[in-house]
């Protein structure tokens, strides 16, 4: 009987080849992960989004889900501010840090035009009480450029994700256990393998569609066995039903042995998660009090894992 192909040989497998300029990302990580970790620095690998799974290799449609990026955006920010490097590896066109709070503007509503001196020339100007806090946000902002520390990679479909995840993880690995990979990203666990997707858009007089897919390779198997096993590997687990959060959690602490699930339910989820780690369950919540005041869950979140980190890092937290 054959072995089972490993994660890695999967991915080459049965999915399109990496975008071209994969390499180039590869070397920008590594650069980015080896300077700062000169500096004294520990950098966060954040996966932010969902993902698109094609059914034609010339995609007329796909499949998504519902992340809107908002998990990983905001989590980025508090990982800057609690001094991290941050690789912030987000799926094409979901929330950004910073500009994530005004993500459901329409600019042109923002901007006004103020007539010029000079006939039939205008100057454009931001309207500032529809922008609430935009200037502390610019000041971050232009603080966080200046700094260097954010390094934004895109993916558009679930292959471009999983190649872009192993470089990542390669270029990580040398950091030991100064690294830490937060896997905020709802990943699809279904895709239909290259060899088997029709070129062509499905036709409709076909009649109804039927399609069988195939399970994606569990990623976090590979990365804390192999690819970065002395990171710090904290997973996010989603849920509808509360009841079978915990266990669910527990099930891929047991099965993958990382240090960290976050767990949290669908419609609950910016205002309550479960830190669950193999010795401990420690519940965030936002009151409607911190809520009103613009306290963000993700806050908590940051400042718990980045404390759990520095334990392990100095060997005092429990694997
Ligand atoms: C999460 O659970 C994230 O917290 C959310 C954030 C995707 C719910 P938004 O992007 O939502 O702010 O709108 N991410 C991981 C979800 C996931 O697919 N986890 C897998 C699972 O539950 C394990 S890797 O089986």
């Amino acid at each position: 009987m054959m072995a089972a192909p490993s994660p890695a040989e999967q991915i080459r497998q049965d999915f399109a080849p990496p975008q071209a300029d994969v390499e180039e990302i590869t070397r920008a990580m590594e650069a980015f992960a080896r300077g700062h970790n000169s500096e004294g620095r520990r950098v966060v690998l954040i996966t932010s989004g969902g993902t698109k799974v094609p059914l034609e290799s010339r995609t007329v449609r796909f499949l998504d889900n519902f992340s809107s990026g908002h998990r990983g955006a905001t989590s980025a920010e508090y990982f800057l501010q609690a001094g991290y490097a941050v690789i912030f590896l987000h799926r094409h066109r979901s929330m950004y840090p910073y500009s994530r709070r005004y993500s459901a503007l329409n600019w042109l509503d923002v901007l006004r035009l103020l007539p010029c001196s000079a006939p039939r020339e205008h100057r454009v100007e931001a309207v500032q009480s529809q922008l609430p806090g935009i200037v502390r946000v610019l000041q971050d902002y232009h603080g966080m450029k200046e700094s260097g520390r954010l390094l934004p990679i895109e993916f558009n479909t679930l292959s471009d994700y999983l190649h872009l995840l192993l470089a990542a993880a390669r270029a990580l690995s040398p950091l030991g256990s100064n690294a830490l990979f937060y896997l905020a990203a709802a990943v699809s666990d279904f895709y239909i393998p290259a060899s088997e997707m029709p070129e062509h858009k499905i036709q409709s007089s076909s009649g109804p569609l039927q399609i069988t897919m195939k399970m994606v390779p569990k990623m976090l198997s590979p990365l804390v066995k192999e690819w970065a096993p002395k990171a710090f590997v904290i997973s996010f687990k989603l849920e509808t039903n509360p009841e079978i959060l915990i266990e669910r959690a527990r099930k891929a602490l047991d099965t993958y042995r990382h240090q960290v699930v976050v767990a949290n339910v669908l419609d609950t989820r910016r205002s309550y998660v479960v830190v669950v780690t193999s010795t401990e369950e420690e519940k965030l919540s936002i009151s409607d009090e911190e809520e009103s005041v613009g306290v963000e869950i993700e806050d908590k979140i940051v400042k718990d894992l980045t404390l759990r980190h520095t334990r392990f890092i100095e060997g005092t937290e429990l694997n």
